[in-house]
């Protein structure tokens, strides 16, 4: 299907799939902005002011209905904005077709609408690097000196997810990088809401939408007991079921179990379980051995690591195995020596995005408020000399503002320090602030 450039009545230009669903769109997207606090306060404190008058922003981001919410605070604070959606999957096209009739440009399905296919994993490059390249090649051939002037004109970049911030320190380790950057991943208040949280709310939602099993009484085996394992083991516990955590971290494995969880291995549990989790961001963690041990209807599902923790390869290249597609996202293979068959779900994708819808928007106003301070902060200093072409982190302050933003719509009240508490426990802090290193 092509997509062609259309443009609004006031001449903002767009590309999405169809425009007639803005209406369903902005009905979704005004019930995200009550459950988003931390951005909706952004516009009451900052909207008046205008800080980003002048600014164009532009962001590659899911084009969800909550980014929306991210798109609109920013339009609010007084920037020009231009989105891209960064995965042909994960675009909304109601949020998007809403975006574009009220409020920024917005591609979307870049890569589909072109060739029909989906873009190659298995190129060279990322995917997103690959985007960004075909976005600049297609602007300089309509215009050559479009992108001449981006290097001086580009004030600074914030990111969002792990890989992304890998890549960001790589470049700043072998001078490749031409701008600051903000790594908004490691904010505690958007990791801990990414990977504990996010993954709490949905991991159940996902288990219960693709297979409607009971989760109580049921034992349950959650490879990885890092943030994510966490969240999930206890989301498992609360739904009822009994725990095994396997993990190769002492420390981990140790927090499992003061937490009352169990420590076993694959082999000691794989025949007796009924749901298989795994969370390790390793690969090749549960192999098509163990799916033949497992008993009748076990469910292999994994919230870790996109796509390698599960052998699907060995699964589907097994001799005789045969697969019954239950339903999208839910496949019955059944083993031809003992004729059982196991349930793997989203195909050994991430579960909570195959089979529930990803994180609610609460998780994501946590993400993105941090997104709002790191514009922010790198428009305002822009030209100052604060920021190098180098890599930060917001300062301790700014993540603590994000979570105070999201008490008061969860009615809590906050203690204050007297004076004399606050003397006794500050302790001098030389240098920029460095976040926790450990990830327990
Ligand atoms: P983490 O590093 O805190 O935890 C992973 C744990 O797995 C560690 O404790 C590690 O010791 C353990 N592990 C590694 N290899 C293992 C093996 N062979 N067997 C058993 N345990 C093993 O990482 P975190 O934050 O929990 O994230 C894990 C993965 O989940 C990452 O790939 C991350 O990108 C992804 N993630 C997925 C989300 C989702 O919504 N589906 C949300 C956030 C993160
Ligand atoms: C899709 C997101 C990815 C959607 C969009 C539509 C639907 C469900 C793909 C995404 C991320 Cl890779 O959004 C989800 Cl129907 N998100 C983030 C998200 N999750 N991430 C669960 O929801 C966090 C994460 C992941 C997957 C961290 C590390 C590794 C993998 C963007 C978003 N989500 C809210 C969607 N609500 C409808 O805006």
């Amino acid at each position: 299907m092509a997509l062609t450039v259309s443009k609004t009545p006031t001449g903002s230009e767009y590309k999405v799939k169809d425009i007639s669903q803005a209406v369903f769109g902005r009905l979704e997207i005004e019930l995200a902005e009550v459950e988003m606090p931390g951005l909706m306060s952004c516009r009451t404190e900052f909207g008046p002011s205008q800080p980003f008058k002048g600014a164009r922003i532009t962001g590659s981001l899911h084009m969800t209905v909550q980014t929306a919410v991210l798109i609109e605070t920013l339009t609010t604070l007084g920037a020009e904005v231009r989105w891209c959606s960064c995965n042909i999957f994960s675009t909304q096209d109601h949020a998007a077709a809403a975006i574009a009739r009220d409020s920024a440009g917005v591609k979307a399905e870049e890569e589909y609408e072109k060739s029909g296919k989906l873009p190659d994993v298995n190129g060279n490059e990322n995917e997103e690097y690959r985007t960004v390249l075909r976005i600049i090649k297609d602007g300089l051939l309509v215009d050559p000196t479009r992108y001449r002037r981006i290097k001086e004109r580009l004030v600074g970049v914030s990111e969002e997810t792990t890989t992304g911030v890998k890549r960001l320190y790589q470049m700043q380790a072998n001078g490749s990088l031409l701008f600051p950057a903000i790594n908004v991943n490691d904010s505690v208040t958007k990791k801990k809401f990414d990977n504990l949280y996010g993954c709490r709310h949905s991991l159940p939602d996902g288990l219960k939408r693709a297979t409607d099993v009971i989760i109580a009484g049921k034992i349950a085996v959650v490879c990885g007991y890092g943030d994510v394992g966490k969240g999930c083991a206890a989301a498992l516990k609360r739904a009822g079921a009994r725990v095994i955590v396997t993990e190769i971290d002492p420390i981990c494995a140790l927090q499992a179990l003061m937490d009352g969880t169990p420590v076993l291995t694959l082999e000691d549990v794989v025949s007796e379980a009924d749901i298989f989790l795994t969370t390790t961001g390793n690969k090749s963690i549960i192999m098509v051995h163990h799916m033949k041990q497992m008993k009748n209807n076990a469910i292999v599902c994994n919230i870790g690591h996109f796509d390698n923790e599960i052998d699907m390869h060995g699964l589907e290249t097994y001799p005789g195995v045969k697969r019954i597609t239950v339903k999208p996202q839910t496949d019955r293979w059944v083993f031809p020596e003992t004729n059982n068959g196991i349930i793997v779900l989203a195909e050994g994708r991430l579960i909570n995005l195959g089979c529930a819808t990803g994180h609610p928007s609460f998780v994501m106003s946590c993400s993105f408020t941090n997104q709002v301070f790191a514009q922010l902060e790198l428009w305002k200093e822009r030209g100052t000399g604060k920021y190098e072409k180098k890599v930060y982190v917001l300062p301790k302050h700014l993540d603590e503002k994000v979570a105070a933003l999201h008490l008061g719509k969860l009615g809590a009240k906050l203690t204050k320090l007297t004076p004399a508490q606050a003397a006794y426990i500050s302790v001098p802090v030389e240098g920029p602030y460095k976040p926790p290193q450990y990830r327990y």
